[in-house]
């Protein structure tokens, strides 16, 4: 409108033929705190058009949509978790904005990360419910975020089997640490709220004892395996990333367990220093067994035999 046009004018840091800033751009070029997460919840009300309405930005109260509020919440818990168990000032290190869409699409039966934001569908209510609900998969999907910063993993065969384990770690651990629980008391499921009522299941995914998560007519048998000697060879799933990553899940578990305590504090450290460290792209389960092994000996004795053990218990030989 007029005002605006007449702003633009009279506002030096404003160039003349200089397009304005879509809502999200505006939002990324914020000021980047380093104390707080900088939200953006946007609403898609079912459309495939990215990042639909703005519902809730940082620091607005709750809006009336459930979905809107979890994934909020579930940015602000997962932020904080690299915060103060990693001292990671959000994906990207440097305070990025967190945005979301939720309302993705009509019944679309999952969530995703695109390289810049966080997607949530509603789940077609048969077999899957909103996947906001469990605070997990929000985690998953933003340390996709991380590990695109960092690792860089590539998303196919191994190293993609790695990238979905480190966003099953990292999300359960914000599960965890959202709830201050020991990795003894966690549950080590992924997506343990939003499979429907009736669905022959637990979960999305179970990191301790993975094929095991749910055995559905409709959804088949959870297809993961917990040992090398199971290994999937697959061209479906890149190379069958959402499949194999069982493999390194239970070794997290494993040694997290062994350690006991908090695992953010324990093996979620060591994973942490690897994913952030001197890792290739292409890193297959045994170079990344030896890193982790490495990163663990500069701990401690007790966290170097845990780590160790961990590899030998899912067959990985470093
Ligand atoms: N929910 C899945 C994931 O984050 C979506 C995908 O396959 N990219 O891994
Ligand atoms: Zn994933």
């Amino acid at each position: 409108d007029e005002a605006m046009r007449a702003d633009r004018r009279t506002d030096p840091s404003v160039r003349i033929g200089e397009p304005t800033l879509t809502a999200v751009e505006q939002h990324a070029a914020a000021p980047r705190s380093t104390e707080a997460p900088s939200r953006a919840i946007h609403d898609c009300a079912t459309s495939r058009t990215l990042p639909g309405t703005l519902v809730r930005a940082e620091g607005e109260k709750p809006t009336k949509d459930a979905a809107a509020n979890e994934a909020y919440d579930g940015l602000g818990d997962t932020w904080t978790l690299f915060k103060e168990a990693f001292d990671r000032n959000s994906l990207d290190d440097r305070g990025l904005a967190m945005v979301a869409s939720v309302h993705y699409g009509t019944g679309y039966d999952n969530a995703f990360w695109n390289g810049s934001q966080m997607v949530f569908g509603d789940g077609d209510g048969e077999i899957f419910l909103g996947f906001t609900r469990s605070i997990d998969v929000i985690g998953h999907e933003l340390a996709h975020g991380v590990t695109q910063y960092t690792a860089g993993l590539n998303y196919e065969g191994q190293s993609g089997a790695l990238n979905e384990s480190i966003s099953d770690v990292f999300g359960s651990l914000v599960k965890q640490h959202a709830a201050d629980q020991s990795a003894a008391a966690a549950d080590w499921l992924i997506g343990a709220d939003l499979l429907a009522p009736g669905v022959k299941g637990r979960a999305l995914r179970d990191m301790h004892h993975p094929g095991t998560a749910y055995d559905d007519p409709r959804l088949g048998k959870d297809p993961q395996p917990a040992h090398m000697d199971d290994f999937v060879e697959t061209t479906a799933d890149n190379g069958g990333v959402h499949i194999n990553s069982g493999i390194p899940n239970r070794a997290f578990v494993l040694a997290a367990l062994e350690l006991g305590g908090n695992a953010w504090e324990s093996v979620g450290q060591v994973w942490y220093d690897v994913l952030t460290g001197d890792i290739k792209a292409d890193c297959d389960f045994a170079t990344f067994a030896a890193l982790t092994i490495a990163a663990a000996k500069a701990v401690d004795a007790e966290t170097h035999t845990a780590v160790s053990n961990a590899w030998q218990g899912v067959g990985v030989d470093p």
